[in-house]
């Protein structure tokens, strides 16, 4: 090495120590996704290569000055088979571990943590169900499973973790979402992968993975005041709903206690679970899925309320109690593991 100046090999030696082929893997899907990525890779460096070594020994075994005369060469369906069927057998592999890994990608556990994610142009605005608030920056613990529903506020956005391997679109006027499990510590990159104006590049930000000890005191020492759902009650008193659901037998509109994650019948016959997504139709667009029983008088929202707002009354309507008060309030600093239902919401029970 003595020919290379000691400037230019310790530039290298850095230049290599701080070269990432990969990003780190810091989510449990992780690896796998990798594993996959690896598998394919190889078999593709296998393919280029027999390929090549075909290539040059056919173009120097069969050239003119060996074979003056061109011959005649007929097919052979045992060799056709063999470059049809180990292709094939390769290529379904691929599939069915893709597919495999995609089910595990879009299929949250029951306990994942749900944080809600706005982007617009152009930044990132988490909403977590404890209150706090936060723009290009998202906290997370560690070894829980957490689940991202993300909406848009105007045009198309990607919101994505490489160090997850996790990538989702948010898209205007449809909520989507993406779960993942962080697992070691640290700030990893988040970015918007989707062309989406001209401040594009700047709509990135840090994804803080906390140790639960960690992240307890972040909960504490970032909240609002209020939760999701506080919030959410507060709106729901201003926008004047409660004129129509509330306590009284003789309400115009129906009770909305219980009414998330339940069963719904359609006119066509069919049920549609009350999920998010039904929520926030039924808030801006009231017309397009009447209750049975009653006239369709619920004024649309559309344009009142922000895409936070209707977050906000989401939250409030999954954790109403009968006589409309906060059942829990989210108070994600009590979080157990494993100890939560189907809104994620758990937590002390306040009056
Ligand atoms: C003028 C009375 C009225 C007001 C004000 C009103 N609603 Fe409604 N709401 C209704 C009626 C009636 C229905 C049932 C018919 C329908 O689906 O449109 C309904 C249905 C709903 C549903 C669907 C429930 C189900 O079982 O399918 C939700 C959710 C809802 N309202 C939330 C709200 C929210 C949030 C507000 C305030 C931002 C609000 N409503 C304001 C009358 C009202
Ligand atoms: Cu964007």
């Amino acid at each position: 090495m003595d020919h290379i100046s000691p400037a230019i090999w310790q530039f290298l030696v850095k230049w290599m120590t701080n070269f990432a082929l990969f990003p780190p893997e810091a989510s449990t899907i992780a690896p796998q996704m990798d594993a996959l990525l690896f598998f394919m890779v190889l078999v593709s460096l296998i393919g280029l290569t027999i390929v090549v070594l075909l290539i040059t020994s056919f173009s120097i075994l069969y050239s003119k000055k060996r074979h003056p005369v061109a011959v005649q060469v007929e097919g052979s369906t045992l060799l056709e088979a063999t470059w049809t069927i180990i292709p094939l057998g390769l290529f379904l592999v691929m599939f069915v571990w893709g597919a495999l890994i995609y089910f595990r990608v879009f299929t949250p556990p029951a306990n994942a943590m749900n944080i809600y994610v706005v982007g617009k142009q152009w930044m990132w605005k988490a909403e977590h169900p404890g209150g706090q608030h936060e723009i290009n920056a998202l906290h997370i613990p560690a070894g829980r499973a957490i689940q991202l529903t993300l909406i848009s506020q105007d045009v198309f956005h990607s919101f994505s973790i490489p160090a997850f391997r996790v990538k989702r679109e948010a898209i205007p006027g449809r909520y989507t979402t993406v779960w993942f499990q962080a697992t070691t510590p640290g700030t990893y990159h988040l970015f918007c992968t989707q062309y989406c104006g001209t401040a594009h590049s700047q709509m990135v930000g840090d994804i803080v993975v906390l140790s639960p000890e960690d992240y307890r005191k972040w909960l504490a020492s970032s909240t609002s005041g209020a939760s999701l759902a506080q919030n959410g009650e507060r709106l729901f008193a201003s926008l004047s709903c409660a004129a129509c659901h509330n306590t009284r037998p003789d309400a115009r509109g129906p009770s909305l206690a219980n009414v998330y994650g339940s069963k719904l019948p359609l006119p066509s016959g069919q049920t549609v679970t009350a999920d998010d997504a039904y929520l926030r139709e039924a808030i801006l667009n009231p017309s397009e899925h009447i209750t049975q029983g009653y006239a369709p008088i619920m004024p649309t929202y559309q344009g009142q309320v922000s895409e936070e707002g209707v977050i906000e009354l989401i939250e409030y309507i999954k954790n109403l109690n009968s006589d409309y008060r906060i059942q829990q309030t989210l108070n994600t600093t009590e979080l157990v593991p494993g100890s939560e239902g189907k809104t994620a919401a758990q937590g002390t029970v306040k009056p």
